[in-house]
């Protein structure tokens, strides 16, 4: 595998970074997972406008124009001549010292790899995951400020592990209010009535590239999408849900804490969405030339 190392391509073996990073020292940087179908790397634009975004939020500041960055994204994933894949594009603080001070950083990190991903057997998009709300909470925007897609990914992973110690493949989130507000990596939606609805993103979730293609596809396809505040009685009375995400893409979700969702299989509408997904993946994007 050939991987982008601040500019320049290099092997994988070569492809090191100093403990002195604080980005490992401290999750002190910015990330976007992105995948690519047939050669189109699907919304790249976006993906690279809230990677900007993020590291605006933390004050860490990008060496190379997003211009740039899209170039090199591109340059990445053509150097490993694969057409279907996963990108993870990864911004530090930089090498600094032992001490959490930003400052110390000189100049930001940053390095693209272009692999495979797969989060979820293929069963589970056929017959649907069950998954279950955890008591570790999502973070609160006063602190972290789940709309940054940072380094900082420990909350989600105590969810995750929370989840698996369970039995269940993934976790919903509660906010520090208690309603829903999304799974470890994936957005959330519901279908109740014919009703698309997913947490408003106020209730602390990231803005997901997924979350907002699926929203713009049904309503192309005369579904009624509502972005509002959701309770766990809403996905337990829901007739369809699924998950959102690049690495997940849709996944039918068809039990939460036990109760069965709909009719225990993957519903009409989220099938629908799946397809309709699936048929933009190679359109909306930035060719790999
Ligand atoms: N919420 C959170 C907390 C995420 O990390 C999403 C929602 C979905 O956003 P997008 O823009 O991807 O639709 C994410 C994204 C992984 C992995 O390795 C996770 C994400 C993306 C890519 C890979 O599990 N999460």
């Amino acid at each position: 595998m050939i991987i982008n190392l601040n500019g320049k391509l290099v092997p994988q073996e070569l492809a090191v970074v100093s403990v002195f990073d604080h980005g490992l020292l401290y999750g002190d940087g910015v990330f976007e997972g992105i995948r690519f179908y047939g050669n189109n790397i699907f919304k790249l634009e976006e993906h690279i406008a809230r990677l900007y975004d993020s590291a605006k939020a933390i004050m860490l500041n990008i060496t190379i124009s997003m211009e740039k960055m899209i170039e090199e994204t591109v340059k990445t994933v053509k150097a490993n001549g694969i057409a279907d894949g996963y990108i993870r594009l990864v911004v530090t603080r930089g090498v600094g010292d032992l001490g959490l001070d930003p400052k110390k950083c000189k100049e930001s990190f940053y390095f693209v790899i272009a692999g495979k991903i797969t989060l979820y057997p293929e069963d589970n998009y056929i017959n649907g995951l069950s998954i279950t709300t955890v008591a570790v909470r999502r973070s609160v925007a006063e602190a972290l400020d789940p709309k940054i897609k940072s380094l900082n990914y420990l909350n989600n992973i105590m969810a995750k592990i929370e989840a698996t110690n369970h039995g269940s493949a993934e976790a919903i989130m509660i906010n520090q209010q208690g309603y829903v507000a999304e799974a470890t990596g994936d957005n959330i939606f519901i279908i109740k009535k014919g009703i698309l609805i997913t947490p408003d993103l106020s209730a602390g979730v990231l803005a997901g590239i997924t979350r907002d293609t699926v929203m713009a596809l049904a309503k192309e396809a005369g579904i009624s999408v509502e972005e509002k505040i959701m309770t766990r009685y809403d996905l337990y009375t829901a007739d369809e849900c699924f998950l959102t995400g690049t690495a997940a893409e849709v996944i039918p979700v068809v039990k939460i804490d036990a109760r069965t969702i709909g009719s225990g299989k993957p519903g009409a509408i989220t099938k629908k969405l799946q397809d309709l997904f699936h048929g933009v993946t190679k359109t909306i994007g930035v060719k790999v030339k």
